[in-house]
C-alpha cells in the first residue's frame, strides 16, 4: 500500500525570505515541495528558484561520495575514498599543522549556502570543534557586515522594522533593494501599501525588475546615495517638515548634522548624483510630507567603499522625520537578531581556550597570500563557492593552488571551489537533515526536518564534524552532542522573543512567529545606543576612526581620475533572478532561464566601442576580465553605468566571472566587500578571436 505523508521544514537558502515549506513522501521519496500555505509570510509560494529544489536534490551532478584529489589542483579529478580514509587524511593533517604551527593555522570558511543554525551560517556549525583546536575565527564580511555596523552606529543595533508593517506605509522606498527578484514575498506588503494609496520608488542605478514595477524609478550614480539622502533632508529642512518634537527628544547631535544637511542643497547633490535637481526636489517634497515613509534597503545599496555610511544615513533619516515613531515608518535593513536564541550555547566560545585572530572572508586570495603569523596552512570550506563569489577571483585560484595549503571542501556539487580541494566531502541537502532557521527579513523562525535519508553517503555538516572530532580523538563531550540536543540548546532560553516556543510545538507546526506584536515600533522606549537616542553623532564611530557626523562617504574607483581614464565604467553585478548567489548556477533548466553572463551597456558606451545587442564582451580591468552576451538598453543603465549578475559558474561560462574584476578591498565599515565600486572597460570579442582568461 501506498504510503504517504507530509514533512515540515524551510529553505535554508541565503534570501530574507525564509519560507517554510512542506514536502510530500510518498513510499519513502520526497515527490513533492511546496510553500506552506499555513504560513503568514510564505503563504503558500517559494520562488522560481526553489521551486525546482527536489529536481536539483536528485540532480546526477550531485557529490555521493568523499573523493581525494588525483590531478593539479584546480582540476577538478578526483577518486573516490571512504569516510574513514577521508576522514582519517583529514585529522592526520589537521593534528599535524596544530602541531608544528599552532591552531591558528586552520581556517574554517563558511559560507551563506546554509543559513541554518545547525548545518549552517547562523549558528556557525562546527564551531565548537573549531574552538575546541584553536583555529582562526572566520568573519562572514562577504555581504551584509557594512550596512550592520551603519545602523549599529545610528541605532544601536542592526534591527529594524518588521518589514510586514510596511503595508501601513504612506510612501515606499526601496532603496538598492530588488524585492522582485531577491525577495518576493515582500511584495504582497508593498502591494498592500500601495492598494491604500502609499507611493513605490524604487532607488536603484539599474532599472531592475522590481524597478519596472514601481510608480517611480530614481537612477542615482552608484555609491551616491548618501548624498542622496541628504539633499532629500535638504529639501524636508526648506519645507520646514523635519519633526521638531522628535528631534529633541530622541536623537542626538542634531545641530551638527542640520548645518551638514544644509551643505547639500539640490544643485550640489544633482552634481553628485547624476540626478536632476528637480528629481531631487520633487522626491524630498514628497517625503516631508508623507507619514508614514518606509524605506527598504537592500544590501546591494552598501558594496562601495562608504556602504556603512548610507545605512547608517538612511537610519538617521527617517529620525529626521519622526518615521520611526508610526506603525510603518522607518528603515527595514534586517530582522537578524530578533530571534533571541541561545547562539553561545550552540557556538560554544567558552570552548576556546585563548584568544584567537580572526580572519576576514572579503580577504581570502590576501590571507592565503600573504599573512604569515601564522601561514594558512588548512582551508576548510563548507557552504561556500569562494573561487566564483569571492573579490579578485584571479588571485584567489592562484592562492588555491598553493602546494603547501591543505583544502578540504564540504558541498552538494563539484563547483570552481571543489576543484581546488585536496579532500572533496558529500554534504546532505535540505531535505536530508535536521535544521533549525530563523530568517533575516521577517519575525519567523522554521523547522526543518528531515524528509527522506541523504543518497549515497552524504552527511549533514554536524555529522561530518562529530566524526571528524572522534577521528582527531578529541573528548570534550559537547563535540558529539546530536543535531536534537542541539536544537534544544538553541532553543532553551527565557528570552521573551521565544515565550511560549517550545521545541515540541515548533517541530510539529513547522514554524512559528517570534514574540513581537504586529507592526511593533522597535525603538517606542529609546534607542539601544550609549546615549539611548538616535546618533546623528557618534562617538562609537569616532573611536573606530569613522567621522563621528553622520555623512556622505564617495565611492573610490569612480572617483580616482587615472582609473576612471583607463576604466571608464561603473560595473554593477546584482542578484541574478534565477540562482541565489551560485546556487544553482549547474541547474540546467535555471541556467537555460537565466541565459548565460549578460552585460547592460547604454547606447552612448556601445556605440563608440563597437559594441552591439547580441554579441560577445570582454570586460576587463586591471585585476582581471571575463566574457558576456551584450545587451544594449537605452531604458536599463546611464551611460558609464554597466549591470551584470551574480552567480553563474566559472567553468560553465567561460572560464572566469564578473569576480575577476572586483578588488580585494574593505569598504568602510566592518571589513565588507565592495562589489559595486568596481571599473571596468569593455571590448567586443570578434569570433575567432581567442578567449580571454
Ligand atoms: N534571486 C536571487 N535572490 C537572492 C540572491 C540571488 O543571488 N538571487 N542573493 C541573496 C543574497 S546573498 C542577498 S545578500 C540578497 C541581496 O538582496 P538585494 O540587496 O535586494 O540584491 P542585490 O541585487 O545584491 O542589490 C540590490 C540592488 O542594489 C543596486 N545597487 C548597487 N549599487 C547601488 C548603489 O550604489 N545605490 C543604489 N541605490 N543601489 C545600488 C543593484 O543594482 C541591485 O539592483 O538577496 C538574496 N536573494
Ligand atoms: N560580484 C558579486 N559577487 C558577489 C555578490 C554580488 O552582489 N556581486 N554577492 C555576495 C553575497 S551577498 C554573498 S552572500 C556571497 C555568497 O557567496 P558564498 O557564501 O560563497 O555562497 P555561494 O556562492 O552561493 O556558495 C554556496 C555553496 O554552499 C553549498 N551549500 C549549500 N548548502 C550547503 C550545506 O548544507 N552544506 C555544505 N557543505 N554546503 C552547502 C552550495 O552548494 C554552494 O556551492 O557572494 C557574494 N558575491
Ligand atoms: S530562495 Fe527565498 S523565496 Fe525562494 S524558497 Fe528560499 S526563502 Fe523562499
Ligand atoms: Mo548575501
Amino acid at each position: 500500500m501506498t504510503q504517504t505523508r507530509e514533512v515540515v521544514g524551510g529553505c535554508p537558502l541565503d534570501c530574507p525570505d525564509g519560507c517554510s515549506w512542506k514536502v510530500t513522501v510518498t513510499d519513502g521519496k520526497a515527490v513533492r515541495l511546496r510553500g506552506n500555505p499555513d504560513h503568514p509570510y510564505t503563504r503558500g509560494t517559494l520562488c522560481v528558484k526553489v521551486n525546482q529544489y527536489l529536481d536539483h536534490v536528485a540532480s546526477p551532478d550531485r557529490l555521493l561520495y568523499p573523493m581525494r584529489r588525483t590531478g593539479p589542483k584546480g582540476s577538478g579529478r578526483f577518486t573516490r575514498i571512504g569516510w574513514d580514509e577521508a576522514l582519517t587524511e583529514i585529522a592526520d593533517q589537521l593534528d599535524r599543522i596544530v602541531r608544528e604551527s599552532g591552531g591558528e593555522a586552520i581556517w574554517p570558511y563558511q559560507g551563506t549556502g546554509n543559513l541554518g543554525f545547525l548545518q549552517g551560517l547562523q549558528g556557525r556549525a562546527g564551531a565548537r570543534l573549531w574552538h575546541v583546536l584553536g583555529a582562526s575565527r572566520h568573519e562572514m564580511t562577504i555581504c551584509s557586515i557594512a550596512g550592520l555596523h551603519g545602523t549599529t552606529y545610528a541605532t544601536g543595533t542592526s534591527r529594524g522594522i518588521d518589514p510586514e508593517s510596511m503595508a501601513h506605509a504612506r510612501l515606499i522606498l526601496l532603496w538598492g533593494a530588488n524585492t522582485l527578484t531577491t525577495s518576493h514575498h515582500l511584495w504582497r506588503f508593498v502591494d498592500q501599501a500601495r492598494r491604500a494609496g502609499a507611493h513605490v520608488v524604487v532607488i536603484d542605478p539599474v532599472r531592475t525588475r522590481t524597478a519596472r514595477q514601481a510608480d517611480e524609478h530614481i537612477a542615482p550614480l552608484p555609491g551616491t546615495d548618501a548624498a542622496l539622502a541628504l539633499g532629500l533632508l535638504h529639501v524636508v529642512l526648506a519645507e520646514g517638515a523635519e519633526d521638531r518634537d522628535y528631534l529633541e527628544r530622541y536623537t542626538l547631535g542634531w545641530p551638527e548634522f542640520r548645518d551638514r544637511i544644509l551643505e547639500y542643497p539640490p544643485d550640489r547633490v544633482a552634481a553628485i548624483t547624476g540626478l536632476t535637481e528637480e528629481q531631487i526636489v520633487t522626491l524630498g517634497r514628497r517625503l516631508a510630507h508623507t507619514r508614514p515613509t518606509a524605506i527598504r534597503a537592500g544590501i546591494g545599496v552598501q558594496r562601495h567603499a562608504g556602504g556603512g555610511e548610507v545605512l547608517r544615513m538612511l537610519a538617521c533619516l527617517v529620525g529626521v522625520t519622526g518615521d520611526w515613531q508610526y506603525p510603518g515608518g522607518g528603515l527595514a535593513f534586517s530582522t537578524d537578531g530578533y530571534f533571541g536564541g541561545d547562539r553561545d550555547a550552540l557556538a560554544r566560545p567558552d570552548l576556546l581556550t585563548r584568544p584567537v585572530r580572526a580572519l576576514s572572508m572579503t580577504r581570502l586570495a590576501e590571507t592565503l597570500l600573504d599573512v604569515d603569523d601564522p601561514p594558512v596552512r588548512a582551508l576548510v570550506v563548507y557552504g561556500s563557492n569562494p573561487v566564483a563569489s569571492a573579490p579578485d577571483q584571479n588571485r584567489i585560484r592562484r592562492a588555491l593552488t598553493r602546494p603547501d595549503l591543505f583544502t578540504v571542501v564540504l558541498d552538494h556539487f563539484p563547483t570552481d571551489t571543489v576543484d581546488y580541494a585536496d579532500i572533496v566531502l558529500p554534504a546532505t541537502m535540505q531535505t536530508e537533515h535536521l535544521d533549525v532557521l530563523d530568517g533575516y527579513g521577517h519575525m519567523y523562525i522554521t523547522w526543518n526536518e528531515p524528509a527522506v535519508p541523504p543518497p549515497g553517503e552524504c552527511l549533514s555538516t554536524t555529522e561530518t564534524f562529530r566524526r571528524l572530532a572522534r577521528h582527531l580523538g578529541l573528548t570534550e563531550p559537547s563535540l558529539y552532542d546530536s543535531d536534537e540536543e542541539l536544537a534544544g540548546q538553541l532553543l532553551a532560553t527565557d528570552d521573551p522573543s521565544l515565550a511560549g516556543i517550545s521545541m515540541e510545538r515548533l517541530r510539529t507546526e513547522g514554524w512559528a512567529r517570534l514574540n513581537y506584536e504586529p507592526a511593533f515600533l522597535p525603538f517606542a522606549d529609546g534607542f539601544p545606543t550609549p546615549s539611548g537616542r538616535l546618533e546623528f553623532h557618534s562617538e562609537r564611530a569616532a573611536a573606530d576612526g569613522l567621522d563621528p557626523l553622520v555623512g556622505y562617504v564617495p565611492p573610490k574607483e569612480p572617483n580616482d581620475p587615472d582609473l576612471s581614464r583607463r576604466f571608464p565604467l561603473t560595473l554593477i553585478a546584482g542578484a541574478g533572478h534565477f540562482f541565489v548567489n551560485t546556487v544553482f548556477g549547474n541547474k540546467p533548466e535555471l541556467v537555460r532561464r537565466a541565459g548565460g553572463p549578460r552585460i547592460v551597456l547604454h547606447p552612448d558606451d556601445a556605440g563608440p566601442r563597437g559594441l552591439v545587442d547580441g554579441g560577445q564582451a570582454r570586460i576587463f580591468n586591471d585585476r582581471g576580465a571575463f566574457t558576456a552576451t551584450m545587451s544594449v538598453d537605452a531604458d536599463h543603465v546611464r551611460p558609464g553605468v554597466v549591470a551584470t549578475t551574480k552567480g553563474h559558474w566559472l567553468k560553465l561560462s567561460g572560464g572566469a566571472g564578473v569576480n575577476a574584476t572586483v578588488d580585494e578591498r574593505d569598504s568602510d565599515m566592518g571589513g565588507g566587500t565592495v562589489f559595486h565600486d568596481n571599473r571596468v572597460q569593455i571590448e567586443p570579442v570578434v569570433p575567432g578571436d581567442v578567449e580571454p582568461s
